[in-house]
Formats: structure tokens, sequence, C-alpha cells
């Protein structure tokens, strides 16, 4: 491997072992949240990239899939392989229709490179405010970057943080696409459902309709650590009150976790405590995603 592309010294590397869940998934469930690290020597990562992951390649994750019982992927483009999207596409292109990708994009991007892109199963572009993982970008930019992508029924997903929700909001309502939030806006949980940045997020939620949430990520939210029990409130709440546009996904291979690497078939059992009603696990799991990313 290329010298300059060791992991990180603190790099925390995915469960190599995670258990077999005791919760059955409901057939065709999709984990709508995951990357693809590499393989670095095939796809090496971007010279921008903010760290530098363990290689987490398809492969690995089509194994994962398998073993948890899903039937689908959705992967999302990872910032450590910037606005170079071949390791995410190899992976849909290989994996039979059952991945869907999220690409990282330019302004530049052409006609003809989205509908590459489109035919090998990419269905969304990420925006990312999250100023650990990306350089800032104007919101032109993406303005532009939405009006090239919308005609292809694509859509938006969004990674900011709960306290930069109030200057986004605007911006979000504006723009032209379906929004999925990744990790419900990253509550702070320790701050609890009722603070206004979390109300400020369900409200969101309520006025518009075109908005979803990926109800994703207990293990980097929690402050207590495993069993993630804080969390559990913040996801209810938003499965209870938006339950045809929610999302569930293992984010696997669980960048830049520094706490703990959690357990991926724990992750699933987890699924239980936040929707017990199976009719609405049926919803999170395989229709809400086979209608974003399948229809
Ligand atoms: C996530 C969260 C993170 C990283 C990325 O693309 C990424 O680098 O998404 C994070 O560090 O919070 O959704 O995987």
């Amino acid at each position: 491997m290329n010298e300059e592309q060791q992991m990180d010294a603190d790099w925390l590397k995915f469960h190599p072992s995670p258990r077999k869940p005791n919760f059955i998934l409901p057939e065709g469930a999709v984990d709508s949240h995951c990357h693809v690290f590499g393989p670095s020597a095939e796809f090496p990562f971007a010279p921008e990239r903010k760290y530098t992951p363990c290689d987490a390649g398809k492969k690995q994750l089509f194994a994962l899939r398998d073993y948890l019982g899903f039937t689908r992927n959705v992967i999302v483009q990872a910032t450590c392989h910037g606005k170079d999207n071949r390791a995410m596409v190899d992976a849909c292109r290989s994996s039979g229709g059952f991945a869907r990708g999220i690409a990282s994009v330019g302004p530049d991007i052409t006609e003809a490179e989205i509908a590459e892109m489109h035919e090998a199963g990419v269905r969304g572009v990420r925006f990312n405010f999250v100023k650990r993982l990306v350089d800032t970008t104007p919101k032109e930019t993406f303005y532009l970057i939405a009006d090239k992508i919308k005609s292809f029924g694509w859509h938006i997903v969004v990674y900011f943080e709960a306290q930069d929700l109030e200057e986004l909001e605007a911006f979000l309502k504006k723009l032209p696409t379906i929004i999925v939030v990744d990790h419900m806006g990253r509550p702070d949980v320790d701050k609890g459902i009722m603070h206004p940045n979390f109300q400020r997020f369900v409200r969101l939620m309520e006025e518009n309709e075109h908005i979803w949430s990926k109800v994703t990520c207990p293990e980097r939210l929690t402050l207590q650590g495993p069993p993630y029990d804080d969390v559990v409130p913040f996801c209810k709440k938003i499965v209870d009150r938006f339950t045809d546009r929610v999302l569930w996904g293992t984010d696997w291979p669980h960048p830049n976790m520094k706490s703990h690497m959690p357990d991926d078939g724990f992750l699933v059992e987890f699924i239980e405590k936040i929707v017990p009603n199976s009719e609405f696990r049926k919803k999170l799991l395989v229709e809400n995603p086979m209608r974003l990313y399948w229809e």
C-alpha cells in the first residue's frame, strides 16, 4: 500500500466478528446507510480527505449484508473518497441491482456523467456540512448541483449537526428534491427530546413532507455507550411521527468512531427497541427504502 495511505494511527477498524442478530429482519430489508472504503490499492483515498481509514471494500460489505440478513444496501459516498465516486459506483455495479448509491459531486458534473452513475444505481447526492469532514461549500454551489440532478429523479442526502440547523433551515426548504437527513440531524442526546434544537428538527419534518430522516447511528450519538438507551427516545419520536419517511442503516464500516466500535449484530437488534411495531419496522426497513431507491 502507498505509504501516505496508511490508516490513521487512532483509526478503529470495523468489528471483526459481529454477533448474529437474535432479531430476524423482515424479508427484503435494506441497509440504507453504509459506505465502502477503497480498497485503497484499487481506489485510492482522495488527497483532500480529512481522515485515512482502513480498507473496507464491497466484498466485506456484501458479506456483512448477507450475514446480518439484509437484502440490499444504499452505499453513501464517504468523504475520504472526496468526489471520486469510483469505489461506490463499482460496488453498486457489482451488486446485481441490490445496491444503490449516493454520490458526492461538484457543480461541473455533466449530464452524461450523471446518466452514467444513474445507470450504475446512483440515486442521489450528499451535501455535507460537518466541518471536521469537509471544507465549506458555498450554498450557491449546492443549488447548482441540485438543479443538475433533479431531472434524474435523484434526491439529496444532507449531513449536519443539531446546532447548525437554524442557519441551514431556509436553504433546505429551497432545495428542489426529496431531502434525507443523516442521523436525525445529530441531536445532542444529553439535552433530551424537548431541547429547542431537536424540536426544530421535528418541526422541520412536520412542515416539510419532502424531508425524510435516517434514524441511524445510536453508537455515534450516545453518551452512555452500549446499549444506547439514551438515543432510543429520539429515534422513537421520529419513527412514530414520520413512519412513511424514515430509513435505517448500519453505517458500516463506522468512520471516525473514537469511543468504541459497535457490534453490527447488536445494532440490528437495537431496531426492535426503537420500533416495536412490526408493521412500522416493515416500513422502515423495506417499504420506505424500496419506494425511494428502487421504484
Ligand atoms: C457517517 C458519519 C461520518 C463520516 C462520514 O462520509 C464520511 O466521512 O459520513 C462521521 O464521521 O460522522 O455517516 O458515516
